[in-house]
C-alpha cells in the first residue's frame, strides 16, 4: 500500500491540522512523531526507499543512541516545515525513518520529498519515545506545539510541576481524570539541545505532560485521539485559568482535595498525592509551605 493512502497518513494529517487549527502552531512550530506498528511497516514497506544512514545528535558532532527503539521505524514532522501543510501535502512534510540495529543511526525511507530533515527535536523525540515504550509498549505518540494559554501561564505561576498541576486540575473536574500523575515541568532551557530533551524523558517517565517554560508543552499517548486530547484538556483548563486570574487574584470557588480524592473510585483511578496538598488561600498559584 501506498503510504499516502494509509489511515495511518490520514490520522497523522488531521492531528497535524487539528493543532494548526487550534493557534497552537505558528509558521514550523511544533513536531509530532509516531512509533509504527510492525504491522503498518510490513504494510507500507513496498512503498519505502532506502536513504543514507545518519548520525543522530543533539549539535553537530554528537552521537547519541536509543537502543531500547533499534530497529523500528517512526513517522515525523520535517525540520522547518509548517503543520499548516501537512495535509496539503504530507510527502513533502513528513517523513518515515528507519533505526538501525543499533539505534544510533537513522534514515528516511519515505517522504520528504524535495529534501530535510526529520524535526530538529528528533533526538528528544526519540528520547522521550524510548523512554514511553520502556513504560508502556503502546505509547506511541510524542507531540510538541505552542499552546498560547499554557504558555501565558508559565510567565505567573510558580514553575513548579506541584503548584503548576494544582491549579490546573482545579479548573476543570476532566484534568485530574486524564492525568493524574500531573505536568512536569522543564524551566527555561534552550530547545533542541540535550539538556531540555533529557529533563523531557526524565518526566515522561512518569508523568504524560511536560511544558517548557516560556515555550510550549510535550505530550505522549498511545494514539493521535488520545495525544491531541491530552493537549486539548491540559489548554482548555489552561484557557479557563487565564480568565480566571484576569478576572480575580483568587478563587472564591474550587476543587477541593477530597472532591479530587472522590473522584478515584468511580473513575478507577488514584490521583497523585503530591497534588493534593491543604491549602491556606485560594490565591492564583498558592505555594504550599
Ligand atoms: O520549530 O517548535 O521547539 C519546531 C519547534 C522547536
Ligand atoms: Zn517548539
Amino acid at each position: 500500500m501506498r503510504v499516502l493512502d494509509s489511515e495511518l497518513m490520514k490520522s497523522y494529517a488531521r492531528m497535524a491540522m487539528d493543532g494548526f487549527n487550534q493557534g497552537w502552531h505558528e509558521r514550523n512550530g511544533g513536531n509530532l512523531s509516531y512509533r509504527m506498528k510492525a504491522e503498518e511497516v510490513e504494510e507500507l514497506r513496498e512503498d519505502f526507499k532506502e536513504g543514507e544512514w545518519r548520525v543522530i545528535g543533539w549539535q553537530k558532532g554528537d552521537e547519541s543512541a536509543f537502543p531500547g527503539l533499534a530497529g523500528e521505524y517512526f513517522m515525523v514532522s520535517g525540520s522547518g516545515k509548517y503543520f499548516r501543510n501537512i495535509e496539503l501535502d504530507p510527502e513533502a512534510n513528513v517523513c518515515i525513518i528507519e533505526l538501525n540495529e543499533e539505534g544510533n543511526r537513522y534514515r528516511i525511507v519515505w517522504g520528504l520529498k524535495g529534501g530535510g530533515m526529520p524535526t530538529s527535536e528528533l533526538p528528544t523525540h526519540l528520547a522521550n519515545l524510548e523512554v514511553l515504550k520502556a513504560r508502556d509498549p503502546e505509547m506511541r505518540v510524542v507531540y510538541h506545539c505552542h499552546p498560547g494559554n499554557t504558555i501565558a501561564l508559565t510567565f505567573v505561576l510558580p514553575l513548579d510541576s506541584r503548584v503548576f498541576t494544582r491549579e490546573i486540575f482545579e479548573m476543570v473536574t476532566e484534568c485530574a481524570v486524564v492525568f493524574p500523575e500531573g505536568i512536569g515541568i522543564v524551566p527555561w532551557v534552550i530547545c533542541g539541545g540535550r539538556q531540555i530533551g533529557e529533563m523531557t524523558a526524565e518526566i515522561m517517565k512518569k508523568q504524560d505532560v511536560a511544558v517548557w517554560a516560556h515555550h510550549g508543552a510535550f505530550c505522549c499517548g498511545k494514539d493521535f485521539d488520545l495525544a491531541f486530547g491530552l493537549m486539548h484538556t491540559v489548554e482548555k483548563s489552561a484557557e479557563i485559568l487565564v480568565k480566571v486570574y484576569s478576572m480575580s487574584p483568587s478563587k472564591l470557588n474550587t476543587i477541593t482535595p477530597e472532591n479530587f480524592r472522590e473522584l478515584n473510585a468511580p473513575f478507577g483511578i488514584k490521583i497523585n498525592e503530591d497534588f493534593l496538598y491543604e491549602r491556606k488561600s485560594n490565591k492564583i498559584g498558592y505555594v504550599p509551605e
